[in-house]
């Protein structure tokens, strides 16, 4: 395990210790300290369930002894994919317990994705659903089985009929074990890059420095008690899991209410009937809501803050929000990585609605360089590194990947465009990272390109972000055709014959298991690639080239 990965340097890490960012204790203990304090209150609720801060320390301690009693030791990596339930919450405090590492997956992630995160964890166990976004997830736990020896065990919740092997959730539940406590300092979960070079990577995250993103967030959202939140993104983001998230309500006495649809309809009766005080939101749901508050009767008064972060918000929404759902808004930017800049509660308006604010702790370190790495003048746009204690110093078993996404004095590159306006806030003005930003969702241009080569129709394929009005970004894949193929999908209107639509290479790559999320709506073919001054493939120019077609067809 320690292998994989990279520990902060010793003198940093005793200064986040004694500045009180690190405290030392592994996060199970989180649980035990708010089960003391919060005992019968209300802890987590979702549509089947509700328990107590003590009912979920104890559900926690008891299936800790069921995957314990299953052979799952401290230091294995589980798989775990689930939707927004309270069985996440229960899960994850096991795995923490144990001392064992949840590798948390999106529940829109197929066999490609997950298949690669089992085998770069070298997985002993996945722990999913029997149904997953409405369709049976058995077929997909069947395949991933067949293809990835190391994975031993199985936990299906629900029904895991024709799952092999599969240990039903409820076996699970055994009387406590002493369990030895894992090292703070060490890593407690793993969670997913958005990628840019190919698929994507694993974030170590440690106790303490995990249980420190999740406190500052809470202080800076002034949680506490009365609070009530909801985790209506995937839980397994980094934003509702810990910014402040799950984690950062469980451990100020607040209630997390988990919705498995962001839906208006849906999800506006729940925030009316269980009095949601705060939540987070990716752009294009800060839009969806601001505007169906109209229309949707519902009384929303309860709401005090409403984040929203994990893609560009369009100016105009940050001006609408707060008066349309009657709450402050607070902008975060942030990365799984960890640095997260926010927007303060008490911001004037005008800071809220024009920038992503500034980095929550004062030991975060930030510079905004050219390309050569030389700091910008203040004021001017350039990339954004950064380290501080909650800041990974290396992805999960990647040395050389990390020798290029950090530099040798251990500042992370996100890959981010940034200026610091004169009152200290950040301004997040692109890009350098080859990323699609897809409603908050992260695309590899890379990873799709690869599954295109697989198609008998495509001889090159470039994968790029087109600026859409509802997502922000969506995928659009630009082909070469192959010269002598006849693929038999249907020609979409204004391609040549022959070129598979944007429905058919969908199905081409959900039969390769791709989540549906990183499918292309928008296909371009092109006679030959639009070239740069040094000869390499022009995607700024493919990109004006297929704003101008889809704007052209509507
Ligand atoms: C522009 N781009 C943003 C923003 C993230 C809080 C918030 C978001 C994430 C997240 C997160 C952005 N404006 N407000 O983990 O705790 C883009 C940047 C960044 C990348 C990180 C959190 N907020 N981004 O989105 O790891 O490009 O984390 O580097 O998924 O999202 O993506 P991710």
């Amino acid at each position: 395990m320690a292998g994989g990965f990279v520990p902060w340097p010793g003198p940093e890490a005793t200064r986040y210790r004694s500045a009180g960012h690190w405290r030392g204790a592994p996060l199970g203990h989180l649980l035990r300290e708010a089960a003391a304090q919060h005992g019968e209150r209300t802890a987590l609720i979702d549509a089947r369930t509700r328990l107590t801060f003590a009912g979920l320390d104890t559900r926690a301690d008891r299936t800790a002894a069921g995957l314990a009693e299953s052979g799952i030791r401290p230091g294995d990596r589980v798989l775990v994919q689930l939707p927004n339930r309270v069985e996440f919450a229960v899960l994850l405090f096991a795995l923490f317990r144990l001392g064992a590492l949840p590798v948390l997956a999106l529940p829109g992630h197929r066999e490609s994705e997950l298949k690669h995160l089992a085998e770069l964890s070298e997985a002993v166990a996945f722990v999913t659903t029997d149904e997953l976004e409405g369709h049976d997830h058995r077929p997909v736990i069947r395949a991933l089985l067949e293809v990835c020896p190391s994975l031993r065990h199985t936990v299906v919740i629900g029904d895991p009929d024709g799952v092999e092997e599969a240990i039903a959730y409820g076996s699970l539940d055994r009387e406590p074990v002493r369990l030895p406590d894992p090292d703070p300092s060490g890593p407690a979960v793993l969670l997913l890059s958005g990628g840019s070079t190919g698929l994507p990577k694993l974030i170590p995250r440690t106790h303490d420095d995990y249980a420190y993103n999740a406190r500052r967030m809470a202080e800076l959202c002034r949680l506490g008690p009365a609070d009530v939140y909801l985790a209506v993104l995937p839980a397994a983001h980094n934003l509702p899991l810990a910014c402040p998230g799950l984690l950062g309500a469980l451990m100020s006495g607040a209630a997390t209410v988990f919705a498995e649809n962001a839906s208006p309809p849906e999800v506006f009766p729940l925030i009316e009937r269980e009095r949601v005080t705060v939540t987070a939101l990716v752009p294009p749901l800060a839009a969806l809501w601001s505007r169906a508050v109209e229309w949707v009767g519902c009384d929303l008064a309860g709401l005090r803050l409403v984040q929203v972060g994990g893609a560009r918000l369009p100016e105009p929404t940050a001006r609408i929000l707060p008066d349309a759902l009657g709450c402050t808004l607070q902008q975060v930017f942030g990365m799984a990585e960890g640095l997260l800049c926010a927007t303060r509660l008490d911001d004037p308006p005008e800071t809220v609605a024009t920038t992503q604010g500034r980095p929550v702790s004062s030991d975060d370190e930030i510079r905004i360089v050219a390309g050569d790495d030389t700091a910008v003048p203040d004021g001017e746009t350039g990339e954004l590194l950064t380290r501080g204690p909650y800041t990974i110093r290396g992805y999960y078993r990647a040395p050389e990947h990390n020798a290029r996404a950090f530099t040798a004095d251990g500042f992370y590159r996100s890959g981010d465009l940034v200026r610091r306006t004169p009152g200290g806030d950040l301004v997040v003005e692109g890009r350098v990272k080859e990323q699609i930003n897809r409603a908050g969702e992260k695309v590899s241009p890379e990873e799709v390109e690869h599954h295109l080569l697989a198609h008998p129709a495509v001889a090159q394929a470039v994968v790029i972000g087109v600026p859409d009005d509802v997502l922000g970004e969506r995928v659009c894949a630009c082909l070469l055709l192959a010269p002598d193929t006849t693929p038999d999908a249907a020609p979409d209107a204004g391609q040549p014959a022959g070129a598979p639509d944007a429905a058919a290479l969908g199905e081409f790559l959900r039969d390769r298991g791709v989540a549906a999320f990183k499918r292309p709506q928008q296909v371009e073919t092109v006679e030959a690639w639009p070239l740069t001054g040094v000869g390499k493939i022009d995607r700024r120019a493919l990109t004006v080239i297929a704003a101008d077609h889809a704007r052209a067809r509507v």
